[in-house]
């Protein structure tokens, strides 16, 4: 029987990831690849919502295929290609967005977030658009499951909604995709500022852990991550937000489980936990970064890599757009 499928992105909008989505997505990624046929993008499309240098775009979707690579995503196996490259998702969006609600888009909570600062003013239409996109690169895939993290669940619950509309409208077209979200770690949060989560677009990376640090810097920052007065190693999201987020990132460096940490820790004091976290990401982040930098020093091969992937894409990609344009009249 055919493995069920999965499909994911991300943004190649910063010179590298953080360890949210080392975390809440290319760990999760690699570990699917077995079971799943998988398709994994980088979504410049989706990047370009904000404004974006075009020379510093370039190098960044490289370095983010880089450190896909880098971090067990294993490009014979599973689709790695870039969205741009694959012209069947801007062709689905327009078509999709003929049947999203102007009310059902205004609900989307990424755009208010990302607008809170400068207004919707200075949004741009793309901006507004942006998770209809993203319903788009999902059902041209036929995508079975969606591995995201939890700020990303209201995009694949809209992108099942616009499915079973058109599927009700124009007969059965494309497959209805289900969200999978880690419970565990599903959401990591800054070390300096353990209430909001660790995101590329912080005011100061202070508390984020890029996968491109030094290792020294790295180990330094968790260090330095704010706790509590409290003293105990516990978790408990409300009253001890930083302690808890240091021991879910532990567990998910490692695979012990909190509450075998919080027994192991006991009566022990927040500097040997903080280095005991700092030793495991450095252990797992080192190898990821050095590959990474290996991969990039041969720009041509990772951009030959990303064109024949391109290829395979576009191949189940234009025979659903054709199938979709079809069931509209439009053919
Ligand atoms: P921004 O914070 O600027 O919106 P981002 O850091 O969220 O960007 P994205 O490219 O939007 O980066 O997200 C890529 C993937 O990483 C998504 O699946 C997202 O859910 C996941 N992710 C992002 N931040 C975190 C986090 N702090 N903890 C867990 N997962 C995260
Ligand atoms: N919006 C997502 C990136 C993204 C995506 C997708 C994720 C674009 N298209 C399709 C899953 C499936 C984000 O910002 N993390």
């Amino acid at each position: 029987m055919a493995q069920p499928r999965i499909y994911s992105g991300m943004q190649p909008s910063s010179g590298s990831l953080h360890l949210g989505n080392y975390i809440g997505a290319l760990q999760q990624w690699r570990r699917m690849q077995d079971d799943y046929d998988a398709f994994f993008s980088i979504v410049d499309l989706h990047a370009i919502t904000v404004p974006q240098s075009p020379e510093v775009l370039r190098e960044q979707v490289r370095t983010l295929a880089a450190q896909y690579m880098a971090g067990g995503i294993d490009p014979d196996r599973s689709c790695l290609y870039v969205q741009s490259h694959v012209a069947a998702h801007a062709q689905l969006a327009w078509l999709l967005s003929t049947i999203t609600g102007f009310g059902e888009a205004s609900r989307m909570t990424q755009f208010k977030d990302k607008t809170a600062k400068g207004g919707q003013e200075a949004a741009s239409v793309g901006l507004f658009t942006y998770p209809i996109l993203m319903a788009a690169d999902i059902l041209l895939y036929d995508a079975d499951i969606v591995p995201v993290g939890d700020d990303q669940k209201q995009h694949v619950e809209l992108t099942r909604d616009l499915a079973e509309r058109f599927n009700k409208r124009f007969g059965k077209t494309f497959t209805v995709p289900k969200p999978q979200i880690l419970a565990d770690g599903a959401r990591i949060y800054d070390l300096q500022n353990p209430q909001s989560k660790m995101s590329k677009s912080a005011d100061t990376d202070k508390g984020v852990v890029w996968l491109l640090d030094e290792p020294t810097k790295t180990a330094k920052k968790i260090r330095s991550a704010v706790t509590d007065t409290d003293g105990a190693i516990r978790a408990d999201r409300e009253a001890k937000p930083g302690v808890t987020n240091l021991l879910e990132i532990l567990t998910a460096m490692t695979g012990e489980p909190v509450a075998a940490l919080e027994a192991r820790f006991e009566g022990q004091g927040y500097g040997a936990f903080k280095t005991e976290v700092a030793d495991a990401v450095v252990a797992e982040l080192a190898p990821v970064r050095e590959r990474t930098l290996e991969l990039l020093a041969d720009p041509a091969e990772l951009d030959r890599l990303l064109a024949a992937n391109a290829e395979r894409a576009a191949e189940v990609a234009d025979a659903t757009l054709a199938r979709a344009m079809e069931a509209m009249g439009l053919r």
